[in-house]
């Protein structure tokens, strides 16, 4: 029997709405499945649609049962620590992976693995040059890693068979670095199999501020990314942050003239490129943040996973802006937002 694929939901699922489509996203039975392409229509767009309209007429994620909420992720960078060594800035997290189960569209639970409780995982930010320490705890039933992005020694890399390698459930190891060079990086569990380590969420943005500061703004970390809820290696939902549609059903505010900075990391999984889009505006665009000069003027940039960036821009006009893919299909999915200018 064919698996069912979500490409061929979008094509099958126009008579589907509400609740019930949800829970086909969800949890799709074998039998359900062979059901469904059998009786699919031709013609995507219908389909296209209604499946969109599943997500966005089942309420609400309930983010407090999540225990995080986009909105707070979009503007909570984590600075760990600071403690002075033998004349040098050492700063340091303790990072701990745990199961645990998250809601990511309206009834839509899904069994993730999370670093310090939350998908993404902490934006870690550091200042170049300083000493980096983090502890990292294993309190998931399955080992794990955490490879960080980055200039470091070999031991240091979170991979299987180099350094600490595997962490096994309940050990703990440290990875020390120097925070090398500035820009936005990434972090990952690297067990295999990655794809799923990665999707199941044990990813987040990691953040090394250049010695020479950055002029203020308004800054937020976008980590890209979405969830394989069957579990056929292709993704059901796409959002900024975990949750679809979350900027959309509350705009995300700032200023008007106001400098923006988005810190933009694409950590998505099973599909090979994303990108973001900004409507009604232009925006200025760092490559993994590494220089102080941007090298476009653009309102769409494309991210192959582990690509980031910086983008910075002012809105010169209140009013409420879209913000999304360009990859219509993941838009459609959940990867939208607006920025509303106050
Ligand atoms: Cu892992």
């Amino acid at each position: 029997m064919a698996s069912l694929t979500r490409r061929r939901l979008i094509g099958g699922l126009a008579p589907l709405v509400g609740a019930a489509a949800a829970a086909r996203l969800a949890g799709v039975s074998p039998a359900g499945a062979a059901k469904h392409e059998h009786g699919a229509t031709a013609g995507a767009a219908p389909g296209h649609a209604a499946n969109h309209a599943a997500f966005r007429r089942g309420g609400r994620v309930d983010h407090r049962a999540n225990g995080f909420d986009p909105h707070a992720i979009l503007r909570d960078f984590d600075a760990g620590t600071v403690r002075r060594e033998g004349g040098r800035t050492v700063r340091e997290w303790t990072v701990v992976a745990e199961d645990k189960e998250i809601e990511v569209a309206p009834g839509v639970k899904f069994a993730a693995w999370a670093f310090n409780g939350r998908v993404p995982g902490p934006t870690l930010r550091a200042r170049e040059g300083e000493r980096l320490r983090i502890r990292f705890v294993n309190g998931s039933t399955h080992p794990h890693t955490i490879h960080f992005h980055g200039i470091h020694a070999a031991a240091m890399d979170g991979v299987p068979g180099l350094g600490a390698g595997l962490v096994q459930p309940g050990e703990r190891t440290v990875y020390e670095f120097d925070a090398d060079p500035f820009g936005l990086h990434v972090y990952h569990c690297h067990t295999p199999p990655l794809a799923s380590h990665i999707a199941k969420g044990l990813h987040g943005a990691f953040l090394i501020d250049p010695k020479e500061e950055r002029p203020p703004a308004d800054e937020m970390v976008m980590v890209l990314n979405g969830f394989d809820t069957n579990f056929d290696r292709s993704n059901e939902v796409y959002a900024a942050n975990s949750i679809p549609f979350a900027y959309m059903d509350e705009p995300i505010r700032v200023r008007q003239n106001e400098l923006v900075r988005i810190y933009l990391a694409n950590m998505l999984e099973f599909d090979l490129v994303n990108s973001f889009h900004l409507h009604g505006n232009f925006f200025q665009y760092f490559p993994t943040g590494t220089s102080l000069q941007p090298a476009e003027f653009t309102d769409t940039v494309m991210q192959c996973q582990g690509q980031r960036g910086i983008l910075e821009w002012r809105f010169p006009q209140k009013g409420k802006f879209m913000f999304h893919a360009h990859q219509s299909e993941f838009t459609e999915l959940g990867w939208v937002g607006f920025f509303e200018v106050v």
